[in-house]
């Protein structure tokens, strides 16, 4: 079979291009099965293409790729995304099955099961992949066609008289050395894809730990899985899954050799649930003296030992990012973190005193946010920046944002904040939108919030480290532009004079 794998456009203001590694993985699993596998990364396309013809509209642009798809030579359509990309797949299923009912449609990622319901009423896709896609897409193309085999697969929704219908959970053993390496020479643009992320990553790095146009940059999961449940975030199983150390080890090398990769970046969901295995990595890689550099995401501070942190380092890690999100204790215990403020803090502390470039990620308008937890989050940050620990570079500030599947996204729909899913994905994509307002107070007052937090933090971590230009001019900066917006906005006034009061 020829099998088209597409990553689709997203809709809202996503503009970060990244290496499709689920379809890399899907497509060398379709190799394995004795298959033919072609990658469409509309995505990563929209965005060359926006370079070098601004003029193109997103829907001319979209509408051309469409064409382009329905003239491919395939017999089976497979699509994987995050959630905002259902409505271009929901464009290209059409155009397919316009041109050939019986060519199948698969669709996997974080969009499959997060929007079963739109895929059933609103689309003819024939099937949903629950969970990880290899061994699923590699037991379709052995039975294909054959109805009563297909409901067979595990992790597999097969659609029966218009419904989807699974009778097997997916089957997801604890160890992943099952899964061959991704096979990125599937990728014709590689090379770009790297310079991309090493851009990006340059973007969230202090200048002393820039990476050099010679680096080399993957992204790579170590485990996939998480056990909690905070409520924004969306995930189908908790099982938390991980390669052996032997694995990661030789594909690490593997990496080394074949594509000269000098920096990794990891994508886990929660890279440290089992901190012993995290531990024992980082010996192991530090003994093979790999010269590799890894920059993490999901960090969560109840996991850090000043052990752990240590061997990281010396790993080759470089950058821990930690989801801290706020630094209230009420709004820690209503997104369900499981984490205390203290924790958080220490583990701040801890990684920047182990040599670690530490950043952190905070959420604010979450429900039950109001303005003393507000100040209990800038009192946080201007704490760790008194003491020389972080400045404003290291945080990144998101605001509420409720994705499909998740606790908060249900939150949203039963307060009727939300009522149409279909509608809602035009343009609600991520933490970026702040289009609802969740907690009471206006995106001006969280905005400002941001400012008035990046100012103080600027100006305490000048004066720790007695850069007093430095500390003046965060204060100019921030200061005019919070003058510029009271004047601006003199409905907020109020707010923001109590948030700047106290905080
Ligand atoms: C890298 C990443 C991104 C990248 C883009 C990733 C991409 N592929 O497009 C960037 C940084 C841009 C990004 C942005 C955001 N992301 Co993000 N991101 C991730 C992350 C960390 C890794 C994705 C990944 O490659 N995983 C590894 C691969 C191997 O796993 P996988 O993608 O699940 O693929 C497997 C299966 O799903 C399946 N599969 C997938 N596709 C297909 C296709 C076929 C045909 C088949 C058969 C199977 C199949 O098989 C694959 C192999 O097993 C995940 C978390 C995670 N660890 O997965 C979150 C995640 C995907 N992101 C998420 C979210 C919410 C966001 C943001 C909204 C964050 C924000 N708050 O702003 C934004 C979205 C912006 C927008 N406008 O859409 C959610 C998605 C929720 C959902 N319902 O879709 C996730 C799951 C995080 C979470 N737990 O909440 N993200
Ligand atoms: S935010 Fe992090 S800790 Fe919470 S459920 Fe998601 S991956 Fe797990």
């Amino acid at each position: 079979m020829n099998v088209l794998l597409i990553n689709p456009t997203r809709t809202g203001m996503d503009t970060h291009v990244t290496p499709p590694m689920h379809l890399v993985y899907i497509a060398h699993a379709v190799k394995r099965a004795g298959h033919n596998a072609k990658i469409i990364d509309v995505h990563y396309l929209y965005f060359k293409n926006k370079n070098t013809d601004q003029l193109k509209s997103k829907y001319a642009f979209e509408c051309e790729m469409i064409d382009r798809i329905v003239e491919e030579d395939f017999d089976l359509l497979g699509v994987g995304a995050i959630a905002s990309g259902y409505h271009f797949t929901k464009r290209v299923v059409k155009a397919v099955k316009e041109k050939d009912p019986k060519i199948p449609v698969i669709i996997g990622g974080g969009m499959s099961m997060s929007l079963k319901d739109l895929w059933q009423e609103k689309t003819d896709v024939d099937f949903l992949v629950e969970s990880d896609g290899e061994t699923v897409i590699q037991r379709f193309l052995d039975v294909y066609p054959d109805k009563e085999e297909l409901e067979n697969i595990h992790g597999l929704y097969v659609r029966s008289n218009g419904e989807f219908i699974s009778t097997h959970k997916p089957d997801l053993p604890r160890n992943l050395d099952y899964i061959d390496y991704p096979d990125w020479d599937i990728l014709d643009n590689l090379d770009d894809y790297m310079d991309i992320q090493r851009e990006w990553i340059n973007g969230t790095l202090p200048s002393e730990l820039r990476l050099s146009s010679e680096d080399r940059v993957l992204p790579i999961v170590m485990t996939r899985g998480c056990p909690y449940k905070c409520t924004f975030c969306y995930h189908v199983n908790s099982i938390h899954r991980k390669h052996s150390i032997e694995y990661l080890v030789d594909y690490l090398k593997h990496l080394k050799e074949k594509y000269n990769i000098s920096v990794l970046q990891t994508w886990d969901d929660l890279i440290m649930v089992d901190r012993r295995w995290l531990s024992d990595l980082s010996v192991e890689l530090a003994s093979q003296k790999l010269g590799i550099r890894i920059f993490t995401s999901g960090g969560k501070p109840n996991f850090i030992t000043r052990e752990l942190l240590r061997n990281m380092k010396k790993g080759g890690f470089i950058r821990l990012s930690y989801g801290v999100e706020s630094g209230s204790q009420k709004m820690l215990d209503i997104m369900k973190k499981r984490t205390t403020v203290s924790q958080n803090y220490e583990a701040v502390k801890a990684g920047v005193e182990e040599g670690l470039f530490v950043h952190i990620n905070m959420v604010l308008g979450m429900p039950g946010e109001d303005l003393s937890t507000l100040r209990e989050s800038s009192a946080f940050l201007v704490k760790l920046a008194g003491k020389g620990i972080i400045n404003s570079k290291n945080v990144s500030f998101s605001y509420a944002t409720g994705y499909p599947g998740t606790e908060l996204y249900q939150y949203m729909v039963d307060h009727k904040i939300v009522s149409d899913t279909e509608e809602y994905l035009k343009n609600q994509t991520g933490v970026v939108g702040y289009k609802y307002n969740l907690c009471g107070h206006q995106l001006k007052i969280l905005e400002h919030m941001v400012k008035i937090t990046m100012l103080k933090m600027d100006f305490m971590y000048g004066l720790y480290y007695r850069k007093y230009a430095m500390a003046l001019s965060g204060l100019i900066r921030n200061g005019l532009k919070l003058v510029a917006v009271l004047f601006l906005a003199p409905d907020i006034k109020s707010s923001i004079k109590k948030l700047i009061g106290k905080s």
